[in-house]
């Protein structure tokens, strides 16, 4: 698929899924999705057929739905490697529908009994599930409307909710939803929080989604930045064509599910897909050895000035702390035969030191509340709990703390995104000392496990730390942390 003559567009020629049917719906067609899923579904069908073409569904925009369309849903994938770019041309995506002006036509695809497998890439914050009681938030947007709107869903839940009981209604089979977040346990998660929400609606419904929607958990990585202006002169370069929806992403790829497909599946494993019985040692090497150390990358990036990842790992110190924390947090994993930590570790730093990857530590800052209970929290606890190194997570949060400080000191807040923004600013307005800061948020309502709250040693870790990049500036906390 590697090469430089296919055209993008109306018209093109070599579509080689062209008379395969669909039997997926996707909903949240970002950047991630087409540099992964839509990759491995492709190369699946390549090596064993199978009608397992994808419907995309957009959830709130409209713009990626129109721009696909007029491609006839194929795009560019660049992988950005040290020693060269290639390019690859997707097909699996046959259309894309946008829910927010045809959800018929979105409901309509979810009940049709070729679909046989939702997948879902829709941010953490999108679900509108409280993790901790396992089940929806009533106040969340879409949640309060789709429960008061059950027929006309704004989101996610409710969508999905909707098109089930249309199949159970017409004595159609469910599909199988398979959530692509970031999130520990995501399977356990979507499925606790559809059988709550359908539960308050139908109680009928509720069970019948209980006893019959199957729910594997996935670990999906590959680091896709946001696509930028290079993103598409690189394809324009490399095929002659424009590619409104090409997306640039890392060689490395993975993708970790768990093999419980009643409904059926693409030969996933035929692409490299890791078909396991239980995903969750792959799920929290992932979480907490990738993303708490893209996240403790992101929140030093941002105040220091890094503007991407790579200048991060650039700096030698940031460098050692970061490889640090790597460790230390697959100091709180359950060792596994087939997982070697350490060597995890090394090819983490090697990708994120990717010179081809421009990938903006502002990106990965976003929505810290929703990120930092698996990243960071949860493993803090654990390391806190078995007495082992808690001082990188301690400095994790404590930029995570003082970035959010700097937002609301320089610009009133205005450029956090963050889900809890309004909360965010609300509880750091005047304040400047560290350990207001700390106690502002870290009482945050349901952020911070109960356990980490209670101790004095964590609070002292993080508030020391907090101080000292408040008074001697980030860069000067990791010299200090390093002693
Ligand atoms: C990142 C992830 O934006 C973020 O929060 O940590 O999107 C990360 O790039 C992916 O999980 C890599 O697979």
């Amino acid at each position: 698929m590697t090469g430089s003559s296919e055209t993008v567009g109306k018209g093109w020629p070599q579509n080689p899924l062209a008379n395969a049917g669909n039997g997926i719906v996707h909903i949240g067609v970002g950047a991630f999705h087409r540099a992964h899923q839509a990759v491995y579904t492709q190369q699946a069908m390549l090596a064993a057929g199978g009608d397992w073409r994808i419907i995309g569904v957009t959830p709130r925009s409209t713009d990626i739905a129109d721009q696909l369309n007029a491609q006839d849903g194929a795009f560019c994938v660049i992988v950005r490697n040290p020693a060269g770019d290639e390019c690859q041309t997707i097909y699996t995506i046959s259309h894309v529908l946008a829910a927010a002006r045809e959800l018929d036509a979105v409901l309509d695809a979810l009940s049709d009994p070729a679909i046989r497998i939702v997948t879902l890439t829709v941010t953490e914050k999108a679900y509108g599930i409280d993790r901790q009681a396992m089940k929806v938030l009533s106040d969340h947007p879409a949640i309060a409307h789709d429960l008061a709107h059950p027929g006309q869903p704004t989101g996610v839940i409710g969508i999905l909710t909707e098109a089930l009981r249309r199949r159970r209604d017409a004595g159609n089979a469910p599909f199988t939803c398979l959530c692509c977040d970031n999130l520990p346990e995501n399977g356990a998660v979507l499925r606790a929080g559809m059988v709550d929400f359908a539960s308050r609606l139908d109680a009928d419904l509720g069970e019948w989604i209980a006893q019959n929607v199957h729910f594997p958990s996935s670990m999906v990585d590959r680091i896709t930045p946001a696509s930028t202006d290079a993103t598409y002169e690189t394809v324009r370069a490399m095929t002659g064509h424009n590619d409104a929806c090409a997306v640039e992403t890392e060689p490395f790829s993975q993708w970790v599910i768990e093999d419980d497909f009643p409904t059926g599946r693409p030969a996933w494993e035929k692409a490299g897909v890791l078909m396991v019985d239980d995903v969750r040692p792959y799920e929290h090497m992932k979480l907490r050895m990738l993303n708490g150390t893209h996240s403790l990358i992101a929140y030093l990036g941002q105040l220091a000035g890094y503007k991407y990842v790579r200048d991060v790992m650039a700096d030698e110190d940031c460098a050692k702390l970061v490889h640090a924390h790597m460790l230390a947090a697959a100091q709180t994993l359950v060792p596994v035969a087939a997982l070697d930590f350490a060597s995890y570790a090394d090819d983490l730093v090697a990708r994120f030191q990717n010179p081809a990857i421009a990938h903006e530590t502002r990106q990965i800052a976003m929505d810290g509340t929703e990120k930092l209970p698996q990243r960071l929290l949860h493993p803090a606890q654990d390391a806190l709990k078995e007495g082992k190194e808690i001082a990188t997570y301690a400095i994790a949060v404590a930029f995570w703390m003082a970035y959010l400080h700097k937002l609301v000191v320089q610009r009133n807040g205005n450029d956090i995104s963050d889900p809890r923004q309004a909360e965010i600013i609300a509880a750091l307005s005047g304040k400047a000392a560290a350990q207001d800061i700390y106690n502002a948020l870290s009482q945050l309502p349901g952020l911070f496990p109960q356990s980490l709250l209670s101790s004095s040693v964590w609070m002292q870790a993080v508030v020391s730390r907090l101080d000292c990049i408040l008074t001697q500036g980030a860069l000067g906390a990791v010299t200090a942390e390093l002693g």
